[in-house]
Formats: C-alpha cells, structure tokens, sequence
C-alpha cells in the first residue's frame, strides 16, 4: 500500500471508530517528522512467528521507521550444505507469501490500538477504549476474584497457537505469570519408601491435547505406548535407504509445511533425486499432488480405515497372510490373531483380533474390498490393485497426516492406518515410516525463561512449568464452562496419573466450571472451535456463562478476540525481540536451525509484549519478583540465548555471543532421526520393549481397554482394535445423508495460519474464500463457477461462499481452507467461509478431540 492511502485508510478508520480499534487522528507513531525519502532505508533480521512452527526469518527493511517491505533472509552459513536438494548449499529458509505480506499486518485497519472493554454482547464487537491502568486492575482483580470464588482451577489457559514460536514471550510468558499465581505444592506417597515428597505444581488448569493432532496422539498412545507424538515420525531423508513406494493418506506439505526449510522442499528435492513413486489418498486433488503427482485415489472423508481393512483382508485371506511378516506379527505385536491370558488380561479369542475383525468373526461381515468400495467411493478393482502395489513394495513409506485423525472417528482411523505397515512388519526399518507424519529430532524449546525443559521436545503442558495439576483434552473447554468436568465423561486428567482417580469412586472432578478464560493469541474461543453458532450461544447466553471472565491478548481484532470482555493491545513479532529454535519435530523440515531476532520496529500504539502485560499483571498481584526475577524481557532472551548455545554446542559457535548473534543469520543444522522411531528399530531388531501392557505394538488395545477402568466411551464409537466406525454426520449417516448430501472438509491453507494472517488485503486476493464443489454436482444443484451459493447443515447454519467448480475435488465433497474470518449477518448467516459454522460439535471417542473433518451440508437452493 502506498503511504498516502495508508494515512488516508487510518483516517478513515479513525472516523468511523466508535467502538472498535481503529485508531484515532493523534496516533503519534506513524507521523513522520521528515519525509520518508529522505532518510535511508534500512534492514532488521526479524521472524515470522505463528503455528505454522517454520518460523521463517524475515529481512525487513524500513524508513524512518516505517517498514518499506519484507523479503527472505539471503545472508548465513555458506558452509551449511544439505545432502538431499539439488542446489543444497543454497537452502535457504525462505518465508512463503505470509511472511512477505506481513506489512499489512503491522498496519492493518483491524490492528488493536488501546486496551478495550466489551459493552456489547460477546462477538458484536462493541468495545469502548480503556486506559492501561483500568485494564490491568479489571483483570488482576477479575483473576483474585475467581481463584478466591471458584478456585484456581477455574482458570483455563486454552489452546492458543498464534504466538507459538516465541520462546520467552507469549504463551510462555502467560504460563509463568499464571504459575506464579496459582502454583501449589502436590503430595506424591512412594509406597516403597513409606515417604510422601511435594511436587511443585501449576493450580491453574491446562490442556493436555490440542486441536490439532489430539486423536492421533490418542492413537499412538494405544497402538505403541509412547506418551507423546513428538519424536516418532521417520524423517524424509531416510527415503535414500531405498523407499521404493510412497503411500500418503491426506498428507498435503505444499500447503501446511511451505517454508523454505518445511517438508515440502524436501520432498519435492528428494523425489526428483530419488524418484520413488507415491500414491495419494485423498478426498482432494492437493498442491501438492499438483507438483508431484503420480496417482490420486479419491476417497469420502472419513473412511480411509475402510480402505485400510479392506487392504488387510486382500493380504490376509485373498493372499493367504502371505505378503505378511508373521514372524513379526507373532513376536512383536499383540492381537493379529487369539492371544493367551497373561498377567490379569484375560485370552483373547480369534473372533475378537484384528484378524477376527477383517474376517469378520466379530460383526458377521468381512471386510471385502466390495464392502469397502461402497463405503470409501474406491472402485473394487482399484483396492484390489493398491493392495497388490503396496505388498510388492520392498521398503514402503506410508505417511498419514493429520486431517484423518481430526474428525469424529479419528482416533479408530489413525490406528487402522498404522495396521498396513504392521502387518507387513515395515516398522522400524530404514526407508519405511509407520504411517504418520514425517519427521526429524530438532531441538526442543530447551529453556523458558529460566526453566528447563527435557531435549526431546515435551508438548506444551507438560514440562515447561513443572505440569499444571488439572489438565482437560483442549477441545472440550466450552463444556468445562458449563459444568465442572470430571476424569470417567470429559477425559479430565491429574499430573499424577490415572491412579488418583481411585480415590474418589474413581472419578475425579474439578470444583467448578471455567470461569477465567486467559486468551493469549488465541483463536479457538470462536472461530477455530467446532460448532460456531452454539459457542456463541453458549457464552452469551449459559447461566454458567453470565460471570465468565474471558481475556484477549491479541494484535488484531479477529472474531475469536471479540469473544473477550477485555481485549489488551499486543505487539506483533515485527515489533519484537526472541531467539528461534525450530522445535517440533514434524513442522519443520529436516533442518534444524536457530537465530535471535530484532526488533524490526518499534512497538505501536499503545501495544505491550505478552510478557510485559504479564509483568503489569504480577506486579498488581505482588508477584513481580517472582515472575520478572530482576530480568527484564530483552534480557531473558539474552539469558536463554546463552543457556541454549551452552546446551547445543554444535549449533552455535563457542565464541557466539548474544551481542554478536543478535540479527545475525540462522545458523543452519542437518536434523537427525528421531528417537521414539529409532526405538521402534531397537525394538524390532533388539530387545527393547515398548511401554504397553503387552510390552508390544498393539493391534488390539490392551492401553485403551486399561482406561476402560477410568473412563466411560460410547460403546458404539469405541474399539480395541483399530478399526473403521461410521461417524455421526459421517459418511454413512443415513439420518442426514438424505437431506444433508455433502460432505464437508477443510484444510490448513496456504493463505493463513489458521486465523491468523487471514485479513491481510494481498493474501485475501491471492486466496479468495472458495468452496470446491465438482462439476458433477455443480450441474446437479445449479452451482455456477465464481457466483455464491448458500451451505447449510443439520442446525440450520448457514454459509454464503462463493463456489470453485472443480474436478479437484471428488462429488459428493465440498472443500474448504480452514481458517477464514466468520462475517455474520444480522441473520446470523456467515458470509466469511468460517467452515467452523457448519462444522459438527461431537467430540472423538477417546481423545475426545475436534471433529473438524465431520459435517454432511446440503446447498439451499435460491
Ligand atoms: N499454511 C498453513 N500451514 C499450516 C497450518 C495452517 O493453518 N496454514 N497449520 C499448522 C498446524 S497447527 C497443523 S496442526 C498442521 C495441520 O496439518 P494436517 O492436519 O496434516 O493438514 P490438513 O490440511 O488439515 O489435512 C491434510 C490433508 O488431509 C485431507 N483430508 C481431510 N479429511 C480427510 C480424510 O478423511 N481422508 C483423507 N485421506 N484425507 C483427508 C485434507 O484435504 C488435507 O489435504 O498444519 C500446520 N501448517
Ligand atoms: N474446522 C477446522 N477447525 C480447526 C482446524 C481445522 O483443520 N478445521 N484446525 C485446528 C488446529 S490444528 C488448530 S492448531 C487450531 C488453531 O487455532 P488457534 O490456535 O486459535 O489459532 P488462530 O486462529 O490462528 O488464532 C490465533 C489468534 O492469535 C492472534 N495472534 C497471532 N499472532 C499473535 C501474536 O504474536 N501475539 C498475540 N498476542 N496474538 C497473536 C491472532 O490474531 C488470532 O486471533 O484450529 C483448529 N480448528
Ligand atoms: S507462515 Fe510459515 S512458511 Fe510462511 S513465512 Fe511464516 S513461518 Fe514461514
Ligand atoms: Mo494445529
């Protein structure tokens, strides 16, 4: 944008502002004093912080300052040499179009200026400018209030990734000031020793699952026994030890791992070097199918565990088990066949394995690949084919991303996948993957703010602050403003485990439902949560609800910030200083790097980091000195910097300082195998076991059946083996498939970070908000290329969006980028393309996680 129109748009916006943020007329900060010609430009190293985890560096250049534009850090590390893309000692870590486009994001209309109070209903955007000091009293004393009322439990700190990079500000800054404000001592008796230590603990309440892979981390859980996802992935690179088949189910890096040093780029290097073939398995033709395509198979959302069975079956009774490792089967894995008792599980019958299961033993219906082509949309003779493929295939890499999990059923489908390469006994080895997302061991957040976490990469919650005494699963938190949840229905866990539920008739609860909603860079209080509609009429309108305390620290006046009765200004990574470590193991690609930016320009506004609005906040509640301990911000991260390169040596040089790698290029690192996936070689090879009850990979649940004892499922939703299970809204929901005819997904697109990035002008007009529909079922309802169409689903919600009309996405489906900004109309109706308006409420049976890939819609004819 030129400077004039800007100048003019912030006029404009400061005319029309009565209640929202737009700034007024005074704004001292954007005022030059001299024209803008005639001070040079100049450049400052800064990053692109968000949930998209590449945090991409960003060369930013300004004058007077005033930022001019954004390009890709070019500078670093010549010596760096990868040894998978073609041109490798030119890796860089280029950002994508988000990145370049931040610009708009420091001067955007939407921008909170001040701190600002609700005074209209939650989401209508009334808001009416505050000062900082009443701010800061209205929420430390709204704080004192719940923990003396309701208990610190009924303060929730939600899932909340758009400043997940930083690694002393944000969310890290919020869990050490609520910390310190809630912290407690926990008994812990140790039978052996007749002793009872104290633990130090967080009384605030967390999460112990996100939104964004909870079902898959379930699943991990129940098949290997590994207590987090991280650190289980193979890397991408191991496709030189001769991957001779690629086998991806809903995996689409040239989208959600688009950076410079995202998956994307290595794997589109190593399949031109290496050339092995990939089918895809997909409702949608991807970006990335569209650069490395080699076969689409299409499939209905939700039912890639009836491909999988039906694979199995071929194997097992149309092969005669012969493409099986039985070897494998027998010694390493639990519940292929019968099992004899042991310990206090009892025999396993045939009828109930998972061979049992695929014969259909169990449920009288075996699990043909006729039976699957009518659930799946896969013509018979295509998995008959693929099955053949696969088992011919000497070193598969099978990869699931996440999309299948984060559905109704998606832990059951998650486990099913994992199955084919079981079943071949492909686990473990070099070039195979076990069916998940690739990925490398790269170095973890190894210090906040004073606090160690461990090497590998704990998820959040866990570690970083010594572990939050109540944690809830992440999606289920509108519940918990409801009513008090509890261990057996909701999932409710205790930092020490599942035995502190037997004292209470095995249940235990929590006192109160949240009544503190703390919203750091937060989008799932509205737009990123299932069901956008009823979260509304939740939050305005439960009794519960009506001395609900919601906070929003947010940059933008996004949808889910309009959820909040307090909104306080934040400066954007532009306007900040924190060093950057590429950190989960996934998002990343194989390059592990590290770099300490600057401040690009200074902080707008009236807005504060995260960590200072937290100092204000513990200085109020006289607990300054033990939140800040006589640091400052900018001097934690020079602490970290030097605790971080003591603990890498090979990343920084010994002479590094933090004077000296202050907006310094990263410093660039190949990554190395992960060490849950190396364990699974240990395990099949060696003598390691696995931390199941079986000590083995287990195809029948001996993990989740020990829940049982704890928690209460749906039956009808829930199994010990892997297997697929119709969703409600699902694909063979005939209650809604009648009247409900489509199927609605979305995806992580490349034009936002979830809702973040989503109101910049460029990005909107390089990614217009469509919905896919095939051209099939465009002629059937009348859908027109490029004109609107009105979806609605079982609740009667409403969308207006308009349609792409395309063979890239199958009949039957309608596709959308997830992510948009909701734009009701005085009717309620969205005229953004939020897809979490249509989208169904129904938690996943055991992780009890976001169905975010489950809806049936129809088009409302004009
Ligand atoms: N640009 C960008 N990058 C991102 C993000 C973003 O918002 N924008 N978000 C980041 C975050 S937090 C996460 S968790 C990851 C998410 O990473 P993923 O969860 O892997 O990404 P999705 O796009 O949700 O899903 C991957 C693919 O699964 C497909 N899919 C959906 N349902 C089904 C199904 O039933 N069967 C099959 N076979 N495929 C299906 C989708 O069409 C999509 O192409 O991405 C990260 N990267
Ligand atoms: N239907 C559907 N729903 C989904 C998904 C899906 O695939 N489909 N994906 C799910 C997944 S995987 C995830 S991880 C969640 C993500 O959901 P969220 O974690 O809620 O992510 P965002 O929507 O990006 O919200 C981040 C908020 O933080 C603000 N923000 C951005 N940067 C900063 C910053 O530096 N400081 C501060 N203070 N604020 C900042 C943004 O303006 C925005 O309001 O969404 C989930 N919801
Ligand atoms: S959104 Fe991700 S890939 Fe794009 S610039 Fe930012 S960190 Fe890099
Ligand atoms: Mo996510």
């Amino acid at each position: 944008m030129k400077r004039r129109a800007f100048l003019k748009m912030s006029a404009s916006c400061a005319a029309a502002a009565t209640v929202v943020g737009c700034g007024s007329d005074k704004n001292p900060v954007l005022k030059p004093e001299v024209s803008p010609e005639q001070v040079p430009e100049i450049s400052k190293l800064s990053a692109c912080i968000g949930n998209c985890f590449q945090t991409c560096p960003l060369r930013v250049y300004s004058r007077n300052g005033i930022i001019t534009r954004i390009e890709s850090e070019s500078g670093g590390d010549i010596n760096f040499v990868d040894n998978w893309s073609v041109d490798g000692a030119h890796h860089e870590i280029r950002p994508c179009l988000k990145g370049r486009a931040q610009k708009q994001k420091a001067y955007s209309a939407d921008r909170v200026k001040y701190p600002m109070k609700r005074v209209g209903p939650r989401g209508s955007g009334q808001y009416v400018r505050i000062s900082w000091d009443e701010a800061i009293n209205t929420v430390a004393q709204e704080l004192s209030t719940k923990i003396a009322t309701y208990g610190a439990q009924s303060i929730y700190l939600p899932v909340a990734t758009g400043d997940y990079d930083y690694q002393v500000d944000g969310m890290y800054a919020a869990m050490m000031f609520l910390h310190e404000i809630t912290k407690k001592k926990i008994p812990l008796y140790i039978p052996e020793m007749d002793f009872t230590m104290e633990l130090d603990a967080s009384g605030y309440l967390m999460y112990h699952d996100s939104y964004s892979a909870a079902q898959m981390k379930d699943a991990v859980k129940s098949t290997f026994g590994w207590d987090d996802l991280w650190g289980t992935g193979n890397t991408l690179l191991d496709v030189k030890n001769g991957t001779d088949l690629m086998i991806c189910f809903g995996y689409n890096p040239m989208e959600s791992r688009m950076g410079g040093a995202g998956s994307a780029y290595d794997y589109t290097n190593l399949k031109r070097q290496f050339g092995f073939k990939t089918i895809y398995i997909e409702p949608r033709y991807t970006d990335t199918m569209v650069v490395c395509d080699d076969q689409w198979v299409p499939i209905r959302p939700g039912t890639d565990a009836a491909l999988a069975e039906a694979i199995a079956y071929v194997w097992i009774v149309e092969m005669d088990e012969a493409p099986l490792d039985m070897a494998f089967l027998q010694s390493k894995v639990y519940g292929y066949g019968a099992e004899a008792a042991f310990d206090h599980y009892p025999e396993l019958p045939l009828a109930k394995s998972y061979k049992g299961h695929i014969l259909g033993l169990d449920d009288g219906q075996a699990k043909t690949p006729e039976w699957a082509a009518a659930i799946t949309g896969i013509p018979v003779d295509t998995i008959r084919a693929l099955a053949s493929e696969i088992a011919a295939a000497k070193t598969p890499f099978f990869i699931q991303g996440w999309g299948i999990q984060r559905a109704q059923n998606g832990e059951n489908a998650a486990r099913s996948l994992f199955m084919l390469p079981i079943l071949l006994g492909k686990v473990g080895d070099k070039g195979t993957n076990f069916c998940s997302v690739p990925g490398a061991k790269t170095y973890a957040k190894p210090i906040v703010a004073g606090m160690e976490a461990d090497s590998v990469g704990n998820s959040v919650g866990s570690a970083v602050i010594n572990g939050t005494e109540f944690t809830i699963p992440g999606y289920k938190w509108l519940e918990g403003v409801q009513r008090p949840l509890n261990s057996r229905d909701d999932g409710l866990r205790h930092m020490l485990g599942e035995e502190q539920a037997k004292d209470h008739d095995n249940i235990l609860e929590l006192k109160n439902p949240i009544k503190f909603i703390f919203g750091n860079a937060c989008g799932t209080t509205l737009n990123q949560t299932a069901d956008i509609n009823h979260t509304l009429d939740i939050l305005n309108n439960a009794p519960e609800a009506q001395d609900l305390f919601i906070l929003a620290i947010d940059h933008m006046f996004s949808p889910s910030a309009k959820m909040a009765d307090i909104i306080l200004p934040c400066i954007t990574n532009l306007e900040n200083s924190d060093i950057v470590t590429n950190k989960l193991d996934h998002d990343s690609g194989m390059m592990v790097y590290s770099y300490v930016f600057e401040r690009a320009i200074e902080p707008m506004y009236e807005a504060k980091s995260t960590w200072e609005i937290c100092r204000l906040l513990a200085a109020r509640m006289g607990v300054e000195h033990s939140y800040a301990r006589l640091k400052t911000q900018d001097e934690w991260v020079k602490w970290s910097f030097e605790h971080y390169a003591k603990k890498v040596p090979n990343l920084y040089n010994p002479e590094d300082t933090y004077e000296s790698v202050l907006g310094r290029s990263p410093v660039r690192r190949i990554a190395s195998e992960n060490p849950l996936f190396k364990g699974l070689r240990e395990f099949k090879y060696g003598g390691a076991t696995l931390n199941t009850p079986s000590k083995k990979i287990e195809a029948y649940s001996l993990t989740l059946l020990n829940r049982t004892r704890f928690e209460k499922f749906e039956e009808t939703e829930t199994s010990f083996i892997g297997k697929y299970i119709p969703a409600t809204e699902g694909a063979e929901d005939n209650e809604f498939a009648a009247e409900y005819p489509f199927q609605l997904i979305s995806w992580h697109h490349k034009g936002r970070v979830h809702s973040t990035h989503a109101n910049y002008p460029w990005l909107k007009e390089a990614n217009d908000q469509v919905a896919w529909i095939n051209p099939l079922d465009a002629q059937r309802y009348g859908v027109v290329n490029g004109k609107k169409m009105t979806l609605t689903n079982p609740r009667d919600a409403k969308m207006v969006i308009t349609a792409k009309v395309t063979t890239r996405v199958m009949p039957g489906v309608i596709a959308m980028g997830h992510g948009a900004w909701h734009q009701p109309d005085a009717n309620g109706v969205d005229h953004g393309g939020s897809v979490n308006v249509l989208v169904s409420r129904k938690a996943s049976p055991t992780a009890r996680g976001i169905p975010a890939n489950t809806a049936r819609i129809r088009i409302v004819q004009a």
